[in-house]
């Protein structure tokens, strides 16, 4: 059954009044050419309006524009205020400083977050780190225990990898039905970069680790410090200590100077403001520094160590916020989604339009990378019916996302996190889109 609760959400934070809101809007007058009778989203019609304006008078031309020393640092259009990140009361513990600001995947392009809309999730506020005081310990069962400055961490050859990062609470705004009728707020707590540091394993080859050491205790420096322990085979095989995101140093959000990347799995592995690597023959059995996010079965019985943010997708475009009320039948549309595994790549990504009963396989998109936010596409021809419209990826380990009632008949509705049953979009007649759960599905 569906169930239609979820919130609607005011997105609009405009603060600058004399600003045009840009936004899906805007693109209606493109698509609205296919109702003067053909298909193309081209239609040649388009031209016959303020030709003059485009092609002599615009108002940016008509003078010099702004000095190259303007912005030493760029910033987006002022046109684009609108894409920005977000938060909401219901998504904190109350305050700003432990709590998490949602990325805007609806207005995402490709498989890289901008550094200023990388989704935010703190326990204590975001540090800001002076990165020549700054110090990285690396001791415990290992055979040269060190002490890094920035620099030093710098000799080692770098590595730039392009993962994402995804909190485990993320789809949580759905576990017991759908809450936020908004992609942002539904599965926003994930972003991707390229990451540039050096890889984990080479400063253990460097210094030794002792053969007995199996676990890994990572802190950060901020006001949680964030203690998680990890296993070593995963700390030798892709982890990264990184000091730069897309091609600058880390942001403060992101933990700068110097964070921990461990692929695929959950975010909050990935300690920020990282200050310190302890290597033991056991298992930390304090409570704060064992593994956190332990999974509450329907059993009764909880998994322990849940780590891996598991195959998972969501069409972003239509969503709530880019819906297709500005299309008319018969209108050419491209569908656009981004799938995810931390188990390895992603495989292949379906389509449905009928809530699940029906099947066809997306287009995969640019880049299919390991661990990696990867893009598909579908292009139809909407006649104005109404659609339950879902996407469902499979992953090169040959898992593929449950329905909800899969998902719930194993876990419950107890536990927030690791939430990766297909996502269903309702498109009304109008082109709404609203988020809806397809609880049972046919031929599931
Ligand atoms: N030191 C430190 N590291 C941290 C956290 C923190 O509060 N402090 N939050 C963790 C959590 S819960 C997540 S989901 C990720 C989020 O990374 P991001 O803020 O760069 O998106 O960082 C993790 N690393
Ligand atoms: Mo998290």
């Amino acid at each position: 059954m569906k169930n239609k609760k979820a919130v609607n959400v005011q997105l609009n934070n405009d603060s600058d009044k004399n600003l045009t809101r840009r936004d899906f809007f805007k693109k209606s007058l493109l698509y609205s050419a296919s109702a003067l009778g053909t298909t193309s989203v081209l239609s040649p019609s388009l031209l016959n309006a303020n030709e003059k304006e485009i092609i002599e008078e615009a108002p940016w031309g008509t003078k010099l524009g702004d000095p190259v020393d303007k912005n030493l640092y760029g910033v987006p259009s002022a046109y684009e205020h609108n894409n920005i990140r977000r938060t909401h009361d219901l998504l904190s513990s109350g305050d700003s400083y432990a709590s998490i600001s949602m990325c805007p995947i609806h207005e995402s392009e490709g498989i890289i977050t901008p550094n200023g809309l990388f989704f935010t999730r703190n326990h204590g506020g975001t540090a800001q780190v002076d990165p020549n005081k700054w110090r990285l310990m690396i001791h415990g069962k290992v055979k040269k225990p060190m002490v890094f400055t920035l620099d030093d961490l710098k000799k080692y050859p770098s590595e730039s990898r392009i993962y994402f990062i995804e909190c485990p609470a993320n789809g949580s705004p759905g576990w017991r039905g759908p809450q936020f009728n908004s992609l942002q707020f539904m599965k926003g707590m994930m972003s991707s970069a390229q990451w540039t540091g050096v890889m984990l394993k080479t400063i253990l080859e460097d210094i030794g680790l002792e053969k007995d050491a199996v676990w890994m205790l990572a802190e950060g420096s901020d006001n949680a410090s964030n203690p998680r322990t990890i296993p070593v085979e995963k700390a030798l095989d892709d982890v990264m200590v990184v000091w730069a995101q897309n091609g600058e140093a880390l942001r403060p959000e992101q933990g700068y100077p110097v964070r921990l990347i461990v692929p695929g799995w959950e975010g909050n592995l990935n300690t920020k403001w990282l200050r310190r690597l302890e290597f033991s023959d056991k298992p930390w059995h304090s409570k704060e520094e064992t593994s956190k996010y332990t999974m509450l079965q329907k059993s009764g019985k909880a998994i322990r160590y849940f780590w891996v943010n598991e195959v998972n997708s969501v069409i972003t475009s239509p969503c709530p916020e880019k819906p297709w009320t500005h299309l008319k039948k018969g209108d050419k549309v491209e569908i656009e989604g981004l799938a995810w595994s931390g188990s390895g790549t992603i495989k292949h990504v379906d389509i449905s339009f009928d809530g699940g009963d029906n099947w066809v396989e997306a287009n995969l998109k640019g880049l299919v990378l390991p661990k990696s936010w990867t893009r598909f596409s579908y292009i139809m021809k909407w006649e104005g019916k109404p659609l339950l419209l879902a996407s469902r990826a499979t992953d090169d380990v040959g898992r593929t996302q449950p329905t909800i009632d899969q998902e719930t008949s194993k876990v419950g509705v107890e536990s927030v996190y690791h939430r990766n049953a297909i996502v269903t979009w309702e498109i009304t007649k109008k082109g709404e889109c609203n988020n809806v759960q397809i609880r049972k599905h046919k031929k599931a």
